[in-house]
């Protein structure tokens, strides 16, 4: 990518004036706030999270969890269904999916939607190993995976510091004034679908994230990952996304993330363990609008992976077997193991 050009601005100077919120979302399309959520509930998040991780092969044995020293044998990435197996994992926690209802998040968002928030329920949290960088989350919207409505809200927050050599969000301010949804295009990288750097302009803004550290953006904001460039450091981390009520959701975000890519995972799944029950299936008292999932982004990705891997293109044909090993009965599937047989 081209280099950072800067930091974010810091908005905790107007968290209290909602006005003055909504103006700077409105223009900027992020806020960046520090500190704004407890670094200690966090912490304890982090080491359930990575406790899951140990005992799925992800870090080094004898180690401590909360350090997040990676397997670098156990890579894998979004998309794997090896990264599958254990992020399902993780995804039962209950104290992974109360996070994304604490008060200083819901109340920040508030004062962003100025109305009721609804937290989506298919939270999200990004395991990503070190020296795997192809698997980098490219340049995107949100709205291409998220949709509904562009008035979604992502919340990033790395579980940990996580410092520009452990690959946080990058922005660029302003972008989602273009007001659409851009070209996209295949990637090998988290989310599979990429806008080309060359149809972009402005800066890439970027820094150093403490524990706490938080980035709000809107849903056509320009946005990727730096690479994690650490040696051995898994990089943990949550976005989650929020709306006001009255406006649609996008089905795909009322079930877990990453189920389409298995035949069985489901809520039931998630929540068998959980020791309360206000969260589970909260979404359901409400009559929300619910839109259907849009495909075209991903066949695009998926047809230009096709042509890709016809021609030859190593990550394209990457791209097919891991399709492949996903094993679900449908036409991608069959195409996927079409062409690879012709290679
Ligand atoms: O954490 C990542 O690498 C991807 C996150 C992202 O794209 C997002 O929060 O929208
Ligand atoms: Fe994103």
């Amino acid at each position: 990518m081209s280099r950072v050009a800067g930091p974010f601005r810091v908005s905790n100077d107007i968290l209290d004036d909602p006005a003055a919120l909504r103006e700077r979302i409105a223009d900027e399309g992020y806020l960046f706030l520090r500190g704004l959520q407890d670094k200690d509930k966090l912490r304890a998040l982090r080491r359930d999270m990575l406790e899951v991780m140990m005992a799925g092969g992800w870090l080094v044995a004898g180690t401590d969890p909360s350090d997040g020293i990676a397997s670098i044998e156990a890579r894998c990435a979004e998309g794997d269904v090896e990264y599958t197996g254990v992020y399902h994992d993780v995804y039962k926690l209950e104290s992974f999916h109360r996070s994304g209802h604490w008060d200083e998040i819901v109340d920040v968002i508030a004062k962003i939607v100025d109305g009721h928030v609804l937290p989506h329920p298919s939270k999200i949290a990004r395991l990503w190993f070190p020296q795997y960088t192809e698997h980098t989350t490219p340049i995107h919207q949100d709205f291409v995976h998220f949709q509904g409505s562009y008035d979604t809200y992502t919340v990033w927050t790395p579980v940990g510091d996580c410092p520009i050599e452990l690959g946080p969000l990058a922005v660029i301010p302003r972008s989602h004034k273009i007001d659409t949804v851009m070209e996209h295009h295949f990637s090998l990288g988290a989310g599979s679908l990429a806008i080309h750097e060359e149809d972009l302009s402005g800066e890439w803004l970027s820094n150093d994230f403490e524990v706490g550290d938080t980035l709000i953006f809107h849903s056509l904001v320009v946005h990727q990952a730096l690479p994690n460039d650490t040696e051995d450091r898994i990089r943990v981390s949550l976005d989650n996304r929020y709306q006001a009520f009255g406006i649609p959701i996008a089905e795909q975000m009322l079930i877990p993330h990453l189920s389409n890519l298995t035949k069985t995972y489901g809520w039931e799944d998630v929540y068998r363990n959980w020791e309360t029950e206000d969260l589970k299936y909260y979404w359901k008292d409400y009559d929300l609008d619910v839109s259907e999932k849009i495909t075209t982004w991903s066949q695009t990705g998926f047809d230009e992976a096709v042509e890709l891997a016809k021609q030859g293109d190593e990550r394209a044909r990457h791209q097919l077997e891991r399709i492949v090993k996903r094993d679900l009965d449908d036409e991608n599937t069959r195409t996927a193991v079409e062409v690879l047989a012709t290679l």
